[in-house]
C-alpha cells in the first residue's frame, strides 16, 4: 500500500561533510539556506508551502519564527525548526537537514530524537576521511529496512586530486558499505552548486547520476511505503502542482519534472510480437507518446527548461 504523505528524506553525516550544501544543491541557491549553513541549528525540516517558519519546542509547542532570528534558535529548548517554502524539489519530498552525528558542539540527542521521522537518508561522507567508524556505528543502529531507501554520497570528492586515489577511496567505501545503501555516489557539491550552464561541470560533479537515483528512491518510498495510521485506503501522495509564481530553482528539480512527465505517461499495452533473438539486450525503457517530450533528460533539456528564470 502506497504512502499517503510526502516522503521525508533526512540528510545525515559527520559535521562539515556537506549536508547543508547538499540541501542547497537540491533546493537551488537561496539566501536563507546560506544562513542555515552558517548557523548551529537543530534539525531543519523543509516542506513545500507558502513561506512560513516555526520552531517546535521540546515542550511540544510551536513558536513562530522570523527567519532573520534563525541564529537565535536555542539548541537546548528546540526539537526542530520547520520551514515552508516553494522550492520545487519540496513538491516531491520533505527534506530534513540534520546536524552532524558527532559534532563536538552538540549532543547526539539533538538529531536522534528526529531520526525516526525519516523514510530514507542521504548520508554525506567526507571523501578524504570517508566512512569512519563513528559513521558506520550510527548507521548500523538504524533499521535495516531503511538501507534500500538511502544513498551514500562521498562528498568533497574534488578534494582528492589524484585519479588513482579517487578510485581507491571509492573502491574501499563501496566494499565497506556493501549492502548498507542502495547506491554510492562520489560528488563535488560545490561544483554541482556552481555548475550554472556548464554541462561538463555538472556531469563531473556527479550530480547527474545522483539526481536519477534520488528520483527513483523517492518514488520507491511512495510506492512501497505505508499509509499513515488512520489513512488506510486513502490515495497515494502525488507531487504538489508547480506554482507558476515560483518556478524551478534547482537543476535537480527541473530534471525531476521531466522524469515525472515520463513516469506519468500511460503505458500503451500492445500485443506481444515475436522478436528474433539477436543476442542484443533490449532496453526496457518506457516509451513516451509523441507529445510528452524526451525520455532522456539531458543537461541542456534541464537547463532550457530552467531558463529564463522567472524569479527576479
Ligand atoms: N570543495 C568542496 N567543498 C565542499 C563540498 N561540500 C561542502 N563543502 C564545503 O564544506 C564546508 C561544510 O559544508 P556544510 O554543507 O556546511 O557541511 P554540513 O555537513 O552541513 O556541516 P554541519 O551542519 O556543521 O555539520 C562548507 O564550507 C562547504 O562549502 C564539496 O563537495 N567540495
Ligand atoms: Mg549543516
Amino acid at each position: 500500500m502506497p504512502l499517503t504523505r510526502k516522503p521525508r528524506i533526512a540528510i545525515m553525516g559527520e559535521f562539515s561533510s556537506g549536508k547543508s550544501t547538499l540541501c542547497n544543491v537540491l533546493m537551488g541557491a537561496r539566501p536563507l539556506l546560506e544562513k542555515v549553513t552558517a548557523t548551529q541549528l537543530p534539525p531543519v525540516w523543509l516542506s513545500y508551502g507558502p513561506d512560513d517558519a516555526y520552531t517546535m519546542g521540546l515542550d511540544g509547542q510551536a513558536y513562530d519564527l522570523d527567519l532573520r532570528d534563525l541564529d537565535q534558535v536555542s539548541l537546548e529548548t528546540t526539537e526542530h525548526v520547520r520551514i515552508f517554502m516553494k522550492s520545487d524539489v519540496l513538491r516531491y519530498t520533505d527534506l530534513i537537514d540534520m546536524p552532524g552525528i558527532s559534532d563536538p558542539s552538540m549532543s547526539p540527542e539533538v538529531w536522534e530524537r528526529m531520526a525516526h521521522l525519516a523514510d530514507g537518508v542521504l548520508w554525506c561522507t567526507h571523501a578524504t576521511q570517508a566512512w569512519r567508524q563513528s559513521e558506520s556505528g550510527v548507521w548500523n543502529s538504524f533499521p535495516a529496512e531503511m538501507r534500500q531507501n538511502s544513498l551514500l554520497l562521498v562528498t568533497r570528492f574534488d578534494k582528492i586530486i589524484n585519479e588513482g586515489d579517487k578510485a581507491k577511496v571509492l573502491k574501499r567505501v563501496r566494499q565497506e558499505t556493501e549492502g548498507l545503501f542502495s547506491d554510492v555516489f562520489p560528488m563535488s557539491l560545490v561544483q554541482a552548486m556552481t555548475a550554472g550552464d556548464d554541462e561538463g561541470k555538472w556531469l563531473q560533479s556527479g550530480a547527474h547520476g545522483f539526481t536519477n537515483a534520488l528520483f527513483d528512491l523517492i518514488h520507491r518510498i511512495i510506492d512501497e511505503g505505508y499509509p499513515e495510521p488512520g489513512q488506510e485506503g486513502m490515495p497515494m501522495i502525488r507531487p504538489d502542482e508547480a506554482d507558476t509564481a515560483e518556478v524551478g530553482q534547482s537543476l535537480i528539480a527541473r530534471a525531476f519534472e521531466r522524469k515525472m512527465a515520463v513516469r506519468n505517461t500511460p503505458v500503451v499495452r500492445v500485443a506481444p510480437r515475436r522478436v528474433a533473438n539477436t543476442g542484443e539486450r533490449l532496453l526496457r525503457t518506457e516509451r513516451p507518446t509523441a507529445d510528452t517530450g524526451p525520455t532522456v533528460v539531458s543537461f541542456s533539456d534541464m537547463f532550457a527548461a530552467a531558463a529564463p528564470s522567472k524569479r527576479s
